[in-house]
């Protein structure tokens, strides 16, 4: 059997978590909404609409779906403009390394985000040709820590879910991973990510003896 490799995007493959952040601190200030950098840790992982509900509960305002459809597109464009300039220098820590490495040993790999943007983010940083298949924003209906975004990235990859290893920075992705059925490994904080079955604070510590013990399953 040969696993799959599921990665999430932001805050496993690229920073952009300081973008989003930017974004939704800019419309929070025009709504007189406080907002600050520990705020948008809740945020990660999270899809743009939740965000903004989120966001609009901490202020205490009732929009109109107008209203609220017309800051969702505010916010994504200043997120856009933000992100338009990024390049490769923007990949985490031997992101690539790993990435060549199961490459190497044909290893079907998969992203699996909750971002819209995730497919033109792959491009610009130019790793979108190691992934086999892309499961985004665009085609889940259910956030995580829901299961959607991995079980639909499984079945694109022809891989059963307990033969599948996620990469994921958020608490929520990693319940996602667990109730799916699928080895998951927390990059980051370990006591916050202390659901996963192995932690590691970036990809740097991540090594081949590793790797191989996952992919003899
Ligand atoms: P977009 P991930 C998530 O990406 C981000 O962590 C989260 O902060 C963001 O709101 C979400 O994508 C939606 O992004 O506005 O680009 O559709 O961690 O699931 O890769
Ligand atoms: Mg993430």
């Amino acid at each position: 059997k040969t696993p799959g490799f599921i990665f999430d995007l932001d805050g496993v493959i690229v920073d952009t978590a300081k973008y989003h952040y930017l974004a939704w601190k800019k419309l929070a200030d025009e709504l007189g909404i406080e907002f600050t950098k520990e705020d948008n840790e809740r945020f990660k992982g999270v899809s743009r609409k939740r965000c903004l509900e989120i966001l609009l509960e901490m202020g205490g305002i009732e929009a109109s779906k107008e209203q609220f459809n017309a800051w969702l597109l505010e916010k994504n464009e200043d997120y856009l403009a933000y992100i338009e300039t990024m390049d490769e220098t923007e990949i985490l820590p031997d992101v690539p390394k790993v990435l060549q490495y199961l490459r190497t040993n044909n290893i079907p790999m998969a992203l699996g985000s909750a971002s819209k943007n995730a497919r033109p983010i792959l491009e610009k940083v130019n790793l979108l040709s190691y992934f086999d298949t892309v499961v985004d924003g665009n085609e889940v209906s259910k956030a995580k820590p829901n299961p959607e975004v991995f079980l639909k990235a499984s079945e694109k990859l022809g891989t059963k879910p307990e033969h599948c290893v996620v990469f994921e920075d958020a608490l929520a992705g990693i319940e996602a991973a667990n109730s799916a059925g699928m080895t998951s490994i927390g990059i980051g904080d370990a006591e916050i990510l202390s659901n996963a079955k192995f932690n590691f604070i970036d990809f740097t510590e991540i090594d081949d003896d590793f790797l191989n013990t996952l992919l003899d399953g």
